[in-house]
């Protein structure tokens, strides 16, 4: 019979070896000619599906808003530095999207995690938080560096505003607003962050859209797909920024001493 010869790489997302390329089996000329959005390249490229167009306006939104959140942030602070130090726009790109992690823009897979297990345990916000505090974890997806519980993130009022009219269940982002609820009651810096909405939006997104299974979705929450959002959005916004610095002509960047406590 017909020997297989075995391969080294399998791949299940695109194929560029017909006529033109296909993203999960959808040819290019589809892509653009029915109008299709980054939402719903994102869809076919990382759910390997074309999701409803509630779901992939979801996307994009959540692709605008982080794009870029001003200079001073981690991310942005990291690729001015390096595009001042001279450095090319890959160079000063990485190096402000290294700094995304559990801190600061990487935090929406675990709050999706964490949301996910509370509340299909069942339990209150109370007991989740403080659970999370003996463990000595800090809630993902809660907390901000200058919002506050008067000063809310515009972002996360967005997100929930275009969830609540269009997502047919809210249920894991109502629970994420209880556990703020009680977060708050504790200290005022302890909002509901973007990384932790979009964490339980996402959630509600995969869950109420009828488009993946249960184990899809425990597969997705597990490997770990939302960071990419960030990742992807903040991109847009590291390029921007580099290229702000050259137009700028910025010279090299040194930290003045005057802000450095210098002691034994
Ligand atoms: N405490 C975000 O902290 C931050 C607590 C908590 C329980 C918490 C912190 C945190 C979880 C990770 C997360 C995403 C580091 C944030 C983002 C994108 C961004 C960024 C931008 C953009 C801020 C003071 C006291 C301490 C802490 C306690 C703090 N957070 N307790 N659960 N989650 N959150 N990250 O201000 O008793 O004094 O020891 O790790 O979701 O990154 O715009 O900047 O678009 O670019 O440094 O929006 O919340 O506060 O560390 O001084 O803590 O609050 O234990 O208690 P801070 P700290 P105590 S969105």
């Amino acid at each position: 019979g017909k020997v297989r010869a075995p391969t080294h790489i399998i791949s299940t997302i695109s194929d560029d070896r017909g006529e033109e390329p296909c993203y999960a089996g959808v040819p290019m000329s589809s892509i653009v000619e029915q109008g299709y959005g980054v939402g719903d390249v994102i869809s076919l490229l990382w759910f390997k599906r074309s999701l409803p167009r509630y779901c992939t306006h979801f996307i994009e939104i959540c692709v605008m808003l982080c794009a870029d959140h001003g200079p001073c942030v981690s991310g942005a602070h990291n690729t001015i530095v390096t595009a001042r130090a001279g450095k090319d726009l890959v160079s000063s790109l990485v190096s402000g999207l290294l700094t995304i992690g559990p801190r600061f823009g990487g935090a929406i897979d675990d709050a999706a995690r964490y949301f996910k297990d509370a509340y299909d345990r069942g339990l209150s916000p109370y007991e989740f938080v403080e659970n999370m505090k003996k463990k000595g974890i800090r809630v993902p997806g809660i907390g901000h560096r200058i919002k506050r519980g008067d000063n809310r993130d515009k972002r996360v009022e967005l997100l929930q505003r275009f969830a609540r009219t269009h997502f047919p269940s809210v249920k894991y982002m109502e629970y994420a607003v209880q556990v703020e609820t009680y977060t708050l009651s504790k200290a005022n810096n302890l909002v509901l962050n973007v990384d932790g909405a979009i964490g339980s939006l996402f959630l509600d997104l995969l869950a109420g859209s009828g488009m993946f299974t249960k184990q899809e979705i425990d597969e997705i929450v597990e490997i770990g797909y939302l960071n990419g959002l960030f990742v992807l959005a903040r991109t847009i916004g590291l390029i921007g920024h580099t290229f702000d610095q050259k137009r700028l002509k910025q010279p090299l960047y040194r930290h003045p001493w005057e802000d450095v406590l210098y002691t034994k």
